[in-house]
């Protein structure tokens, strides 16, 4: 890789002083595995064709709505944050592409900021709107909502914003928008909730109408926040309602933390797909709601089920079947790219496990109704640790033995505190 952050030499070396533990691990793996008639070749080119996006505003610090702590060498720019999310694909090769959010990202030439992230070995991914913040000049603000706000000069603005994504998009060589809307309100009679639902059903038909051809409108639900007493599109069933009026192109996003404690977000997986609206993921993970912690950091089962689903949909897809992965945390006390790292192994992990699930003792208990070997079958999946096999994977792609200690070696946000202006104080992200 031409442009490559990192120096390759010290991730070899990094690896080689690994490789023989890892070999012993692997193999000692792949031999349980294949008393239960899983090639574990198989499962490592499975996970090394496996890919999901990082989000370039999750390459900061976060924050909450009471504070940010920036540390020293974090990015201030998209050129800053395509170099460290570089950094995470380069150690952990589960990253090939970003995913942007406009105006946050904004430059004056996307050609060359194309080239720029082509250099660095990176590729663009979903393009994100946002009309959920005014911005510097705008002439409507969106104070009272965006695409389903009463004033039709909101309404054609927040359109318009969207189109203009589209159009970076085709430049950056996306080929996706993701829409959230943060629009709802707070109080019982604030908004006619009917009423509102058309304006957002008409205004993304506006939006939905300038999509190129090989392009997927992605409609991501939140149940809450900032609106706390009703939300436009709040969850699973406004967005597929909304993506089958919009049309096929239109398909629902599923962010982790945006559902009602305890929800069972793998069902609503398996329902999409049903209907063939599965169009993507936020990835985080979420103690009590939309938190926006690291993918499986708090509950990795869940994950797992998540990707148990994903396995089932892959052998029946069903129209389009290609879900967009992308990760969406907000890093409030960790190096962004260390959270970036240890996320990314999760969900490739949790794939890697529902891969080698034994789909057929789950099935044939299905059918059985045996509820307790249908359990272990995927208990007993769950149960495996698959780490040496994702090592393994990302050393052959050229990436680091242990991701999170190659980069601490590596002094990369030590030099860049020395190189980088220092970022402001103030409040989080949303
Ligand atoms: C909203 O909470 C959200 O999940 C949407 O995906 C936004 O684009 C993102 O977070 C902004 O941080
Ligand atoms: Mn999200």
């Amino acid at each position: 890789m031409a442009g490559a952050p990192l120096s390759a030499d010290q991730i070899e070396s990094h690896n080689a002083a690994r490789l023989e533990a890892l070999q012993d691990e692997y193999d000692s793996l792949g031999r349980a595995l294949a008393r239960r008639g899983v090639a574990i070749d198989a499962i490592k080119a499975r996970v090394g064709a496996f890919s999901v996006a990082t989000p370039t505003w999750g390459s900061g610090r976060g924050g909450t709505r009471f504070a940010k702590f920036p540390i020293p060498g974090e990015p201030t720019n998209i050129h800053e944050k395509l170099e460290d999310c570089a950094v995470v694909q380069q150690l952990g090769r589960a990253t090939p592409r970003v995913s942007p959010h406009f105006p946050w990202d904004h430059v004056s030439d996307y050609k060359a900021l194309r080239e720029e992230a082509a250099e660095l070995g990176l590729g663009f991914d979903a393009v994100n709107s946002n009309t959920f913040q005014d911005q510097p000049g705008q002439p409507h603000s969106y104070r009272n909502g965006s695409l389903s706000a009463t004033d039709a000069g909101v309404r054609a603005q927040a359109v318009e914003h969207n189109i203009d994504c589209i159009r970076i998009g085709e430049e950056l060589g996306s080929k996706a928008l993701t829409v959230w809307v943060g629009d709802g309100t707070n109080f019982p009679g604030q908004q006619d909730l009917g009423a509102s639902l058309d304006r957002y059903l008409e205004a993304a038909a506006e939006i939905y109408a300038a999509l190129p051809g090989d392009w997927r409108m992605l409609l991501e639900h939140k149940m809450y926040e900032p609106a706390f007493y009703s939300t436009v599109i709040s969850d699973w069933g406004s967005s597929i309602l909304a993506a089958q009026q919009l049309g096929p192109k239109a398909k629902c996003l599923v962010d982790l933390g945006h559902h009602a404690p305890n929800v069972n977000i793998e069902q609503i997986v398996a329902r999409l797909h049903r209907f063939g609206k599965l169009g993507g993921f936020h990835f985080n993970d979420s103690k009590y709601g939309d938190d926006d912690l690291d993918s499986g950091s708090i509950n990795p089962h869940q994950l797992f089920l998540v990707f148990n689903e994903l396995v089932e949909a892959e052998l029946s897809p069903r129209d389009g079947f290609d879900p967009a992965y992308m990760i969406d945390q907000s890093h409030n006390v960790t190096d962004p790219i260390e959270s970036m790292l240890s996320s990314a192994e999760a969900i490739v992990g949790a794939y890697a496990k529902a891969l080698i699930v034994d789909r057929e003792a789950l099935h044939a208990a299905q059918a059985a109704n045996d509820t307790m070997l249908a359990f272990q079958a995927l208990r007993q999946a769950y149960r495996t640790d698959v780490t040496p096999i994702l090592a393994m994977a990302r050393m052959e792609a050229g990436g680091a033995a242990e991701p999170i200690f190659a980069y601490r070696d590596s002094g990369w946000r030590e030099r860049k505190a020395q190189e980088r202006r220092p970022v402001g104080l103030g409040a989080g992200i949303v």
